[in-house]
């Protein structure tokens, strides 16, 4: 039975590259085979429950633009925006979703009427999943949007609220795993600070890892067999973010052993923030063994904040998915939409446009990405560039067997003198815009 919301609009079809039809897809196409595999298997795309369904469309300079009737703290409005959401996953044919307990439940006035409305709108997304066959990408828990967690959660530094913030991860994971979802995803919220002068910051590190191991641990005592995610972002809301990039979160994993437990869920637009390339970020996670998942979206380059926007960069989204290709595809991650419409597109087939552009854009990038892949287009010029090492006194060299003196005597009696060769990087650059 429909809601009505999205009036007549009918299953998003794949009508290929010369529809002119807004509500169809011109590149998505779920069946279609790349690189060996369904394009809907590659991609594993995910609608955000957050911004699609419970942002309001507010700024810094004004309230609520969008007009939904699902807005209010009833938990009748709860199983309405429940059962809308459901119905935009499959006129998408969106396979997955995701979402935080806030998005989903109303708030309780404590910790136990929250729990107990969060189980009770989880057995209805349940209801909803056997409904329609979509599935959890991911569950999580907003420890940042109450007034509680002004401080941090886990940072905080007052202990009441690790410890609600760690009674609230436990309700989210038990949902999660109830739901049947592929990974548990922690983003930092407010775990930073805003001034030194107040925060003792190691102190607060070590809280962080605390709660980590709490979740790790307890991942295992009820046998979550999915992933641990830990997403990056490197400031807003917070000044200064624990979880700054892949390359800070993977030395605080380091410090405190977690670093075969939890991998890593990159923001294209976080990616941005901390001053990197989305590629950047998935090649780093790739090389250190923690690469997880995506929240796909897109910054504005001139803002200098988090916009959460659908992606429709196409050669932005071919060198990420290379990316994702070289590193084996995704296992339990995938290609969530972190995106949000912008606040004056208030009409319900707004909703469906956003992500059936960012579902074409992906599509794109991802066979461009497989043809460079399948071509060698990027990978012969690489593996030339580096074909030296691959001689026998070199490889010994990087195996540790000469040292110091002996390499130098030995640069001494080859008369070594290199020679410097061009990096090439107009050619390469026009080989990928060959493929986009
Ligand atoms: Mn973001």
């Amino acid at each position: 039975m429909s809601t009505g919301f999205f009036g007549d609009i009918q299953k998003i079809k794949y009508e290929g590259p010369d529809s002119t039809n807004p509500l169809a897809f011109r590149f998505y196409n779920p069946d279609e085979i790349v690189a060996g595999k369904r394009m809907e298997d590659h991609l594993r795309f995910a609608v955000a429950y957050w911004h699609s369904f419970a942002w309001e469309g507010s700024d810094p300079f004004g309230g609520r633009t969008f007009d939904r009737p699902w807005y209010g703290d009833e938990m009748s409005k709860a199983k309405l925006k429940a059962d809308v959401a459901f119905e935009m996953f499959s006129l998408l044919g969106a396979p997955f979703y995701c979402f935080h307990d806030a998005d989903a439940r109303p708030e309780g006035k404590n910790f136990a009427e929250s729990t107990k409305n969060l189980n009770e709108i989880v057995d209805y997304l349940g209801e909803k999943q056997q409904q329609t066959g979509v599935k959890l990408l991911w569950g999580t828990a907003n420890l940042f949007s109450n007034r509680r967690f002004m401080a941090g959660a886990s940072t905080n530094p007052d202990p009441d609220v690790f410890a609600y913030s760690a009674a609230t991860i436990k309700t989210c994971m038990d949902a999660t795993m109830k739901l049947g979802g592929d990974n548990y995803v922690l983003w930092g919220g407010r775990e930073g600070y805003e001034t030194l002068l107040n925060t003792d910051l190691k102190r607060e590190l070590d809280q962080m890892a605390r709660m980590l191991h709490l979740v790790v641990e307890y991942k295992h005592k009820i046998g979550f067999k999915g992933t641990i995610l830990v997403e990056p972002k490197p400031q807003e809301p917070t000044k200064h973010q624990y979880d700054y990039d892949v390359a800070t979160v993977y030395g605080f994993l380091k410090k405190y052993g977690l670093e075969n437990e939890v991998k890593m869920n990159i923001e294209q637009g976080h990616a941005i923030l901390a001053g990197h390339t989305f590629e950047h970020e998935l090649a780093l996670a790739s090389a250190l063994g923690i690469f997880g998942s995506i929240d796909m979206n897109r910054n504005d380059y001139q803002s200098g904040w988090d916009t959460d926007q659908f992606p429709n960069n196409v050669p932005e989204m071919a060198l990420a998915y290379y990316q994702v290709l070289l590193a084996g595809g995704f296992t339990t991650g995938g290609t969530n939409f972190d995106s949000k419409l912008r606040r004056q597109s208030i009409d319900p087939a707004d909703l469906l446009i956003g992500h059936i552009g960012g579902m074409d854009c992906c599509a794109r990038g991802l066979k461009a990405a497989a043809k460079m892949v399948e071509d060698g287009a990027l990978s012969k010029p690489l593996s030339e560039r580096y074909s030296k090492w691959d001689s026998p006194e070199y490889q010994k060299m990087l195996r540790g067997e000469y040292k110091l003196d002996d390499i130098a005597g030995w640069v001494e009696k080859q008369d070594i003198n290199p020679q410097p060769k061009s990096g090439r990087q107009e050619y390469l650059e026009n080989v990928v815009n060959r493929y986009v």
